[in-house]
């Protein structure tokens, strides 16, 4: 007897696919995806076409233990197996203890993107912490500074749907490597493409993606601002910008207009390493294709400028009207129309219940520092780690680890694998994966909202995120109500909303359809987000901002060099900017330690162009030693074409599988200039023989 349920991907990735499980004696025998969602289309990634290797991993955490080995001594008879009781109770204490002495602040959260679920992702979680009175995290790793440089233009992330790529006859992907991380999107490029459409990728990376595309520029990283500058400067000198559409819906034109003129094509080929001819040929391309569409994913804004660098990019398709057409515009993220009631789910009022006031943030992307700054009060005591992997994931990884280190850090860990965090765990708690879940999931990729049922029982004794905070709220004695809600309550409460784009979903409505088009406004059936208007206070795109200005940046746009890049002082001792990027078929550190995925990369490499190989007597497969003053890896030459002369690139991995030190020790944790977010992208390096 078999039977599918239907579920759907959390895991942090736009496409959110809706995946069928089909079941057989309670056991879960196949992962598909969904033929009859729009977007998903009957198919999975390759890593989660290979899901059930992960389930039913025999590495699987499937108990609470407890740390009896020194902290970062993992294996075997570093752990012993406790009740469910014994560590609840111990994480209570270690709680109520740094709370006593030194303030409910010295406890810090620590999640992201192991799921993107409204409940177990951000709901009972949140709730717990801000009762409690812990610390907020800002959660900036990923996306913040894209969002806010994107919303500073046109007030809030709406974009192109993925459907309507179809109708675009020009599609720039820019820094969004659509094949590696959106392969949702990928066939209605084609589809595009079959009907004429011509793909341009702007990525310092030959990606897939760029190899597959019509043309690709391989700009030098973190020099977009003068490109999309340079662009307009073209499309505005040639009278190809879209005047009326310019007049009735935008402020700031003639300020633009002037500040793009100091970006001529010679000084952005300077700046950008990409020829004059070129940029010219691009300008001209874009200013007069129709419809055209960006495809900008978040590549461009992990670099120090990427906040300024989304901006100016997003001035782009608002000057030339393409936000008009059907098909035409830009797309970073379309979760700004998933209006669901966050705030009755996350209750930060709970907050005021436990400080009388709202807890301070503590920045995610700085975590070593939080944990090793001796002046920080109250100073973090006790740290609770659920759905992501810091030890892994973090920039200045030597920093992380020195603070995970601290003897008197409690430090809980709630997980599906023993990974690079749990080496530093106290107590590690078994977490369940999607499969074992009921969850409402949304997408940063398109617009249709989902609800997953739960496919299988839980494995083992794991638990779900929400059923965690549960009992953990349970132990601590909070009493409040809502810190009981059931899981069908916790997305009651998420879609309890008059906002016109979720009107008429009901969780009844989700468990009967399991998806639902968000009811965005359509013309003719077309979703045209911006065609009359933006989402500003002005109800215009702000070419100028005074909120930007009041940031301390240029109010238009301006290209600033980042700390660390080739044209700056650093330069000189380490000249080569390293690309320490995601994998294609991991998921981050997610993965990362399955053998049937690990087959499918080549890891530990570091790619260069022969023009920094040759004069360094490097060749393909020597071991090398790539340094800066944050760290040293060792990693194999991979002599290739991928990056341009003075770029390296590798991939980010799992610190305790990588033999020769964890790519992120060289990465830095300084933030971009919007949003406060990483800079992964933003990091000097130099390599030499080992
Ligand atoms: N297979 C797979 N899919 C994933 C993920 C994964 O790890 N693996 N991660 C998920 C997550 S968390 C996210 S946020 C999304 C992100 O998806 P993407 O936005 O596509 O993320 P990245 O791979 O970081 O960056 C995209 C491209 O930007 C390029 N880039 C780097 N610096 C610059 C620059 O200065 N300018 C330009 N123009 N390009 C630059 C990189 O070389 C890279 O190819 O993908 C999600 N999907
Ligand atoms: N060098 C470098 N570093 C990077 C990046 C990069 O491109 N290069 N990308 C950055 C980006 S964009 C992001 S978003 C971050 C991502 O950083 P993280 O959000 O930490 O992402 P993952 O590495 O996927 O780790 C998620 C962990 O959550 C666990 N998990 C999954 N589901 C659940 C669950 O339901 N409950 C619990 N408790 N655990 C669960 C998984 O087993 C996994 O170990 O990494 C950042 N770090
Ligand atoms: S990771 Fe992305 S592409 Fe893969 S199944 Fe999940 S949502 Fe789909
Ligand atoms: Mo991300």
């Amino acid at each position: 007897m078999s039977h599918v349920v239907h579920s759907a991907c959390p895991h942090d990735c736009p496409d959110a696919c809706s995946v069928l499980v089909t079941i057989e004696d309670g056991r879960a025998t196949r992962v598909e995806g969904n033929p009859d969602h729009p977007v998903t289309r009957g198919f999975l990634c390759g890593k989660v076409a290979k899901y059930l290797d992960r389930v039913y991993s025999p590495d699987r955490v499937l108990y609470p233990m407890r740390r009896v080995a020194p902290k970062g001594v993992s294996g075997d008879g570093a752990f012993e197996r406790v009740s469910w009781d014994v560590a609840l109770d111990e994480i209570a204490a270690r709680f109520k203890a740094a709370a006593e002495e030194f303030g409910p602040e010295s406890i810090l959260p620590f999640s992201y993107g192991g799921t993107l679920g409204v409940i177990h992702g951000n709901g009972m979680d949140r709730r717990f912490f801000h009762r409690l009175g812990a610390s907020q995290l800002e959660r900036t790793i990923c996306s913040e500074a894209g969002g806010v440089g994107f919303a500073s233009v046109t007030g809030a992330k709406y974009g192109v749907e993925p459907e309507d790529y179809r109708f675009a006859r020009y599609i720039i992907a820019w820094g969004a490597n659509i094949h590696g991380t959106n392969i949702h999107l990928w066939p209605f490029v084609e589809e595009a493409r079959r009907h004429g459409a011509k793909l341009v990728v702007i990525d310092p990376f030959r990606t897939r993606t760029a190899r597959t595309a019509d043309w690709h520029l391989a700009i030098r990283p973190g020099t977009d601002v003068a490109l999309a500058l340079g662009l307009m400067n073209f499309i505005i000198g040639r009278g190809l910008h879209d005047a009326e559409f310019v007049a009735a819906h935008t402020t700031g034109f003639e300020e633009l207009k002037k500040r793009a003129e100091e970006y001529p094509l010679e000084r952005v080929a300077a700046i950008t390493g990409i020829a004059a001819e070129e940029i010219a040929r691009l300008a001209q391309e874009y200013g007069t294709a129709r419809p055209s569409v960006i495809r900008l994913n978040y590549g461009v804004q992990r670099s120090e400028n990427g906040g300024m660098a989304v901006r100016a990019i997003a001035m782009l398709p608002t000057i030339i009207g393409a936000w008009k057409e059907l098909g035409g515009g830009m797309t970073l993220s379309v979760s700004g129309a998933y209006a669901l009631n966050k705030a009755k789910v996350r209750r930060e009022d709970l907050m005021a219940k436990a400080l009388g006031r709202a807890a301070r943030t503590l920045n995610m992307n700085q975590l070593g520092k939080l944990l090793t700054d001796e002046t920080l009060a109250p100073p973090v005591k006790a740290l609770f780690v659920y759905a992501s992997n810091p030890a892994s994931v973090c920039p200045n990884h030597n920093l992380v680890v020195e603070g995970l280190k601290r003897k008197d850090l409690f430090t809980a860990v709630h997980e599906q694998f023993m990974t690079d965090t749990t080496d530093y765990a106290d107590i590690v708690l078994p977490a369940t994966t999607f499969l074992e879940n009921k969850e409402l999931v949304t997408s940063y990729g398109h617009l249709h909202l989902q609800l997953a049922e739960q496919a299988i029982a839980p494995l083992g004794e794991a638990c779900s995120n929400a059923e965690l905070f549960r009992r953990m709220a349970a132990r601590m004695g909070f009493d409040d109500e809502c810190l009981r809600a059931s899981d069908d309550e916790l997305i009651d409460d998420a879609l309890d909303t008059e906002h016109e784009y979720l009107k008429g979903i009901t969780r009844e409505a989700l468990e009967r359809e399991h998806s639902i088009g968000l009811k965005v406004p359509r013309t003719q059936g077309a979703y045209l987000p911006f065609a009359n208007g933006f989402a500003t206070a002005s109800g215009k795109a702000e070419l100028y901002s005074e909120t930007v200005a009041a940031a301390g940046l240029d109010p238009v746009a301006e290209y600033v060099a980042p700390t660390e890049c080739r044209q700056s002082e650093l330069a000189g001792q380490y000249p080569l900017e390293l690309l320490a990027r995601k994998h294609d078929n991991f998921l981050n550190s997610t993965f990362c330690n399955l053998p049937g995925h690990q087959k499918m990369e080549r890891r530990f490499e570091l790619q260069m162009n022969a023009a920094d190989a040759l004069p360094r007597g490097i060749a393909e497969g020597d071991l090398l030693r790539v340094r800066n003053d944050r760290g040293e890896v060792q990693l194999r030459a991979r002599v290739d074409d991928s990056v341009p002369a003075g770029v390296v690139a590798a991939h980010l991995d799992w610190a305790r599988l990588a033999p020769g030190g964890h790519i992120n020790a060289l990465t830095s944790d300084r933030l971009t200039d919007m949003g406060r977010a990483a800079t992964f992208y933003s990091a000097l390096v130099e390599v030499e023989k080992a």
